[in-house]
């Protein structure tokens, strides 16, 4: 039997999706400068409401977990007022949508914030801040014990916050070599403690965070994105595959929501996870519900889930380029290309 991907999908017993196509979550830059989402950011998002599954653009969790101008919190009272016009209108026109709670660790930057940039080992970055390319990246400080407490503390509350805006879930940013990333890496987390140097200790963090957010939410309502293969803001290590190998192992006991990998083009092959794609790899060692994504189309992504690679395609750049993108697909109309002179402005 061949899975139409426009067919209605129960992610659980509490959560039923209008179809298999996710909209990807894409950092816009567009929030005011309260960091709270703004009319237009209501439209655009209620015009991708036919969407299976609207994930938010990553959303800080607190201050210091900011790295770009302009993006939304879920911390402050405004911040959730604003979410609630966006998920109010995203519902009355049929859709479902999830918040990316997000910390950047140490591409955070103090332009944004008073205090210091938390990550797991006072290892910096190279380079500056995207768009503001004046603010060059600072040696992070590695985050004390209690440090580490109070960011799983306000990850939880993040997600209370997330419910209390009208999200129906949230998914928990692992992925792309920020904060939790950098804990599952050997690149960036050199610590000698218990979140360190080892497959179980440098995967206590993200498991302590999700199981915070499980606790607070339901694991029904968590999802969780993670990169194995390094790619961004991160380096390769021969070591990492067996953290990640450790980490999947424990999330397979946990009924999560579903899981999504990180990668912008699931073609590319990591040495370190033995030459395998990002999607095989997640395929192979986890046993729930996948979100595959990176550079699928309708018919590339169609072909995976029927080849059972992934049960749910997450679909990123064509969204931008296109908010009706689930009609057009329905109709077999000409998809329009993305290029990214269209991040200049919210369509
Ligand atoms: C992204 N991506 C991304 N990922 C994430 O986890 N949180 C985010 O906020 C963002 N923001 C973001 C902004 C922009 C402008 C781009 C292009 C990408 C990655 C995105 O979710 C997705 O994984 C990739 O775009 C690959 O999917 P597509 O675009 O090939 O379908
Ligand atoms: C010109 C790109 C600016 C986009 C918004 C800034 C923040 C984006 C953060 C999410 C990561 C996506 C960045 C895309 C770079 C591709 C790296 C392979």
């Amino acid at each position: 039997m061949i899975t139409d991907l426009l067919q209605p999908f129960k992610l659980n017993d509490t959560i039923e999706l209008q179809n298999r196509i996710l909209m990807a979550p894409l950092t816009r830059c567009m929030a005011d400068d309260n960091l709270v989402p703004t009319q237009a950011m209501v439209d655009y998002y209620a015009r991708r409401a036919e969407a299976g599954l609207i994930i938010s653009e990553a959303t800080i969790i607190r201050p210091d977990a900011q790295g770009y101008p302009n993006t939304p919190g879920l911390f402050t009272s405004a911040q959730i007022q604003g979410w609630k016009k966006v998920t109010d209108a995203v519902h009355e026109q049929g859709g479902k949508m999830f918040a990316q709670l997000w910390h950047v660790g140490r591409v955070a930057h103090p332009h944004f914030f008073d205090g210091d940039v938390l990550a797991p080992s006072a290892i910096g970055v190279e380079g500056s801040v995207p768009r503001m390319r004046e603010l060059t990246y600072i040696t992070p400080k590695a985050a004390t014990t209690a440090d580490i407490k109070s960011l799983i503390a306000d990850y939880a509350k993040a997600a209370e916050n997330a419910l209390e805006a009208g999200f129906d879930g949230v998914e928990i940013h692992g992925a792309n070599g920020y904060l939790i990333d950098q804990f599952l890496h050997y690149a960036a987390n050199e610590r000698d403690d218990e979140y360190g140097q080892t497959p179980e200790n440098m995967s206590r963090f993200a498991l302590e965070v999700v199981d915070a957010v499980i606790n607070v939410i339901g694991a029904d309502k968590t999802g969780l994105r993670l990169s194995p293969g390094a790619y961004f803001n991160m380096c390769e290590d021969s070591r990492d595959k067996a953290v990640f190998d450790y980490l999947l192992n424990e999330l397979n006991s946990r009924a999560l929501a579903y899981l999504h990998g990180g990668i912008f083009d699931d073609s590319m092959r990591f040495a370190s996870l033995a030459d395998k794609t990002t999607s095989e790899y997640l395929r192979a060692a986890y046993s729930g519900t996948l979100v595959g994504v990176g550079s699928y189309n309708f018919d590339t992504a169609k072909a995976a889930i029927n080849a059972n690679k992934f049960d749910l395609i997450a679909i990123g750049r064509p969204f931008i380029a296109n908010p009706d993108y689930i009609s057009k697909i329905k109709n077999a109309e000409e998809v329009v290309p993305y290029s990214d002179e269209m991040l200049a402005e919210l369509v």
